[in-house]
């Protein structure tokens, strides 16, 4: 018997999901969430990590039964060891995802250096310097051009195996250094732990749970200090660093009479690209020529933060949004780099008259039209990528158009360097706040969407619960559209903060919730932990600071956990990753990880009573620091 299709309003928390949801069942456009439908419940062996496939005397699988005779994959292995393999080659997945990225923006430098990719050049000449003298580069008298090829030379060595930590750890307060050797964790290459994580869990390798996990905390720390912070830092500097500027939010920005496009991956580097074409007079001329009023771009998940970081461009929609924008009926294409671009796109777009274009050789779609972007010809493929669009424009079918609802205006473009240019220039009026309890304490609520959930209820709820807190949240990933649908990115939003936080946002005229850009910016995150604890003088650990990712999916978003639990801050899952078959790990994950780092995870679906208990830690780290807490027994 056919399954009844769930209420919409159980689906998301959000009209503009909900509409076309229901449009794409009418249209007989097949969603994630008709998919996640099919697949549940899923494999219980595959939900605990009890699954191995390692080798081909498996696959095997560990029965979860407690008591009776141990079982073992015909190798030996045990649970422990399965589970932490597993865990450890998803971090693995995660860290390579970011730092490949990453290296994408040395190869853009490198060719900006010589001379082969006229149409990108060095934005931010002051962060290059600044920058390059902070891993060591003597910069007095040289050219952008000589610094920004040493930078470039430096960055690439810091993914390969001659070093013996990678440049950013000077980066890393002495402390947390220090923790990092105690237990021998200093991540060396960022390539070199990914490919040692792979070789630690094949057959006959690595055969401790607590050992691979170690290697795992090692590897997600390569992906932060290393492949992330280098993708942050480097596209700051080649497209400029974000300052606070003003956007809008929703399926509403995209434009009834206009030709849009929508980018969607991770990369800047396609996307800046497309850009700059679709604001070219000529192409905007075409554009009307083929009857349209202009060209409208349009951003989804983190490219999309990318642009709005740095550009402003509007925000159509986070992760669970992808398919739902195609299903308006008024996206001539979407244009994709890599990462969390679903396939379905593919079908959904075919469904419409949607050009579905893939860019990177590293992420082929089968049904997309595909081209291979290059440093070299890029402005002349991001023309090429416009005139596809345009000329999709007529094929466009008016009686199946729906834009379902008006868009949210947001402040964006927060980053480390204007939050101190808002500041006067040093941390002290922020630090002040915190030593005063107007602001007790941080959270960077990070990343994804997953159906397991209602698409952003707990992203959002999390957020409201922790500034009613006086909790400054800092937004990244996928949550920032969420908070920004909620009004909570705008300085109105302080309203919803509790009163310290509220007067604060006042007195700087900022939202509660900062937008902080995209995943590989929760680089920022740390970076900043790490200047105030300086600033402090103590440990991150020591600071009242959280990480959360509620709605979490990727392999990415479990590193960037783990990064951030291994820098010595606490973090917030909704669900746990597939471990809960290993007692041993799943107790380290939530407790053994805080004798190690000074930091573990929580996990917790409901995100009332997540931020109760991130409240309450908040509350001891400012006790412990010698500070009050006026307003920890205001919430109840
Ligand atoms: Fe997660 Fe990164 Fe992807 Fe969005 S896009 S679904 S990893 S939050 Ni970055
Ligand atoms: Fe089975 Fe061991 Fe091979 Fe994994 S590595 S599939 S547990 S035999």
């Amino acid at each position: 018997m056919a399954k009844q299709p769930k209420p919409t309003e159980t689906l998301s928390i959000w009209k503009d999901a909900q509409k076309m949801i229901t449009k794409a069942r009418k249209d007989g456009v097949e969603t994630v969430w008709d998919r996640f439908e099919q697949q549940t419940p899923g494999c219980k062996f595959c939900e605990l990590g009890l699954t191995c496939k390692n080798c081909n005397m498996g696959p095997c699988r560990i029965s979860p039964k407690e008591g009776g005779k141990m079982q073992r994959g015909v190798c030996g292995a045990d649970g422990d060891v399965i589970v932490a393999r597993n865990f450890g080659r998803f971090v693995a997945g995660g860290s390579a995802g970011h730092s490949d990225h990453g290296r994408d923006l040395i190869e853009v430098l490198e060719a900006i250096v010589e001379g082969r990719a006229p149409d990108y050049s060095i934005k931010d000449e002051q962060k290059l310097f600044r920058v390059a003298e902070e891993v060591g580069i003597a910069v007095a008298d040289k050219s952008a051009i000589q610094v920004a090829k040493e930078l470039a030379d430096s960055c690439f060595d810091d993914f390969g195996s001659r070093r013996k930590q990678i440049s950013f750890v000077g980066r890393v307060p002495e402390k947390r250094q220090a923790v990092w050797q105690k237990h021998n964790v200093v991540p060396r290459g960022i390539d070199r732990e990914i490919a040692e994580m792979m070789h630690r869990t094949h057959m006959g390798c690595d055969n401790d749970a607590v050992s691979t996990l170690l290697h795992s905390a090692r590897t997600a720390l390569a992906d932060g200090w290393g492949g992330s912070m280098i993708g942050t830092e480097l596209s700051d500097i080649i497209f400029g660093t974000p300052a606070p500027s003003n956007s809008q939010v929703n399926l509403g920005v995209i434009k009834k009479d206009e030709v849009n496009i929508l980018v969607h991956g991770h990369n800047p580097v396609v996307s800046e690209m497309v850009l700059a074409a679709a604001r070219e007079p000529e192409m905007i001329e075409r554009a009307k020529a083929a009857g349209a009023s202009g060209i409208n771009i349009g951003g989804l998940c983190c490219t999309g933060n990318e642009l709005l970081s740095r550009q402003g461009i509007p925000m159509a929609g986070n992760h669970l949004m992808t398919e739902l924008a195609i299903v308006t009926g008024a996206v001539e294409a979407v244009v994709v780099d890599y990462q969390c671009i679903m396939p379905g796109m593919v079908q959904a777009a075919a469904c419409y008259h949607t050009q579905f274009i893939t860019t990177s050789d590293k992420a082929r779609f089968t049904g997309a039209t595909h081209i291979s972007f290059t440093p070299e010809q890029a402005a002349e493929q991001a023309r090429q990528i416009i005139d596809m669009a345009i000329s999709a424009f007529a094929g466009r079918d008016a009686s199946r158009v729906d834009i379902p609802d008006t868009p949210v205006d947001i402040m964006c473009g927060f980053s480390n360097e204007a939050l101190l240019a808002m500041l006067g220039g040093s941390l002290d009026p922020l630090l002040d706040a915190v030593k005063s309890g107007a602001v007790r304490g941080f959270a960077a609520i990070v990343g994804c969407n997953n159906p397991k959930f209602q698409h952003d209820s707990q992203n959002v709820g999390l957020a409201k619960e922790l500034i009613k807190r006086d909790i400054l949240v800092l937004a990244t990933g996928c949550v920032t559209t969420a908070a920004g649908k909620a009004g909570l990115l705008v300085p109105e939003g302080a309203k919803m903060a509790g009163p310290g936080l509220s007067k604060l946002c006042k007195s700087l005229d900022i939202p509660p919730v900062l937008h902080f850009g995209s995943c590989v910016d929760n680089s920022r995150v740390i970076h900043l932990c790490g200047l105030i604890a300086d600033a402090l003088g103590v440990d991150i650990a020591n600071l009242p600071v959280w990480g959360a990712s509620p709605e979490w999916y990727s392999e990415k978003a479990v590193a960037i956990g783990l990064y951030c639990v291994a820098s010595g801050i606490p973090v917030h899952i909704g669900t746990p990753p597939h471990i809960t078959g290993s007692k041993l790990v799943t107790d380290i994950a939530l407790n053994g990880l805080e004798e190690i780092f000074g930091a573990s995870f929580l996990v917790e679906p409901d995100f009332g009573a997540a931020a109760a208990q991130m409240d309450e830690r908040i509350s001891a780290k400012r006790l412990a620091l010698g500070l009050t807490d006026p307003a920890g027994d205001r919430v109840k």
